[in-house]
């Protein structure tokens, strides 16, 4: 099968070619928003650094960067660098963990956006014969509209779903014959487990692909999704901050996540220092955008932790990969001293035979750190005896320890009593925070 591209001369560039083109844009784009944006003007003068010392890609490593700190001082127009009347359009987080960030867009904004979008569709094999269910949320969110407008552009039927109503996901599956399904992953394996209930079995329905991202999630879950729903499971990632889903998007190879490199410039750096540190490294990852024009951010820190390589790919893309996002820096909790990342319970989980469907709940009791973990029997996994579930909970836990170095409390709970995800999932609840 020849390999499909949506701009395959942007994304077979040589790196030579990319860099310059990198670097010209930069030059332009730095000018852009120190005309612009006079709080970021402001930052650059504070730093003794003009646009005319931008003259190489390196001398980004001058610029200050921005964080969501920046973006809460400047709420709601403090960032924006073009007229009002030239956006046509508003994105937004959530707005859980502060105030909301509102992105801007020009039209040149959205199709650019759209196109990182096609992009990561026509790499998973999408053409204007697929029929491409998009059950991201619609609305503020940018996921729905983001996967729906890069599926326009590749000419592929789009079905605009948003998330939720489970069951008319799956009837429009079945009648409309959907080929490529985008949405959460947690969303994602909640679909199979409900096509799995009705009798539907994986080679009965149409899809070959999904596009899942918006929240990290490990290799076991894709494998699990992947025997739920019959298809490949590709991950796509961004942020509503760069524009929204497809700033990098995996191909066949699935080997990390091509970032869409002629419109973003990637850097790791350390989280603690704001060192830039060597490829290879794992570190926080921040991006500047190359040619945004509403809303253009230069060295904004995502806060995800990540590692990028170059290293040729052998779906003849050269732009530069980065690996599955481990989560936030600040999703990492920090229980009785160890370092725990949700993904690793995860990962231990799956492994252990039971399903995608757990919570995560930590506390302070008596000045110590408490974990408890509650995660559903499943058809597959299942005891009808308090000591059987008793050995199955010491079980689990003797596993978790092993990858964790701490002990956990483990719960097993009646199928079905864990609540299902149709966007991003929550699945940890740190009571620490609420007692603080
Ligand atoms: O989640 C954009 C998106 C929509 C991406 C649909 C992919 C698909 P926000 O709501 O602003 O935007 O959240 C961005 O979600 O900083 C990561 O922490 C996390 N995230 C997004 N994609 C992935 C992924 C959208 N593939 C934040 N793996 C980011 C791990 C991801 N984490």
């Amino acid at each position: 099968m020849p390999i499909n591209y949506y701009q395959k001369d942007i994304e077979t560039m040589p790196r030579e070619q990319i860099r310059a083109l990198q670097e010209e844009k930069l030059k332009k784009q730095v000018k852009h928003v120190y005309e612009h944006v006079p709080y970021y003007r402001d930052l650059m003068d504070k730093k003794g650094v003009k646009p005319e010392d931008i003259k190489t890609l390196d001398d980004i490593q001058k610029l200050p960067f921005i964080s969501k700190y920046d973006l809460r001082e400047t709420y709601p127009y403090g960032m924006l660098a073009v007229p009002l009347k030239d956006c046509v359009r508003i994105q937004s987080t959530s707005g859980t963990t502060g105030k909301r960030v509102i992105a801007y867009y020009t039209q040149h904004d959205v199709d650019l956006w759209e196109e990182c979008c096609a992009r990561a569709i026509a790499a998973v094999g999408g053409t204007p014969e697929d029929v491409v269910q998009v059950a991201y949320g619609y609305g503020l969110f940018t996921g729905g509209p983001g996967l729906n407008g890069g599926s326009h552009k590749l000419g592929s039927l789009t079905l605009p779903m948003s998330s939720g109503n489970t069951d008319r996901q799956i009837q429009f599956i079945q009648d409309l014959k959907a080929t490529i399904l985008c949405c959460t992953p947690s969303y994602a394996a909640y679909i199979g487990e409900a096509m799995k209930e009705k009798g539907i079995k994986p080679e009965d329905n149409t899809l070959k692909a999904g596009i899942f991202g918006a929240e990290p999630w490990t290799e076991e879950m894709r494998r699990d999704i992947e025997k739920s729903l019959g298809i490949k499971a590709y991950d796509i990632y961004g942020l509503t901050e760069t524009s929204g889903p497809g700033v990098s998007f995996e191909c066949e190879e699935q080997h990390g996540m091509h970032i869409n490199e002629d419109h973003f410039y990637a850097e790791i750096i350390d989280p603690e220092t704001g060192e830039v540190l060597p490829e290879g490294s794992e570190g926080e990852l921040v991006f500047t955008s190359l040619d945004k024009e509403a809303f253009p951010l230069l060295r904004y820190r995502t806060r995800d932790l990540c590692v990028l390589t170059s290293e040729p790919c052998s779906c003849g893309r050269t732009f530069i990969r980065m690996k599955k996002p481990k989560g936030r820096s600040d999703d990492m909790l920090i229980i009785r001293g160890v370092n725990v990342f949700p993904s690793q319970i995860e990962t231990v989980l799956l492994n252990e035979g039971y399903a995608p469907n757990y919570r995560i709940e930590v506390d302070r009791v008596n000045n110590t750190d408490t974990l408890d973990v509650y995660v559903e029997l499943t058809p597959e996994r299942f005891a009808d005896t308090v000591s059987e579930i008793d050995k199955m909970e010491r079980e689990l836990a003797g596993a978790i320890t092993n990858i964790l170095g701490i002990h956990p409390v483990i719960h097993l709970v009646a199928p079905k009593s864990i609540q299902r995800s149709e966007g991003k999932a929550v699945r940890v609840i740190d009571r620490r925070k609420l007692h603080d």
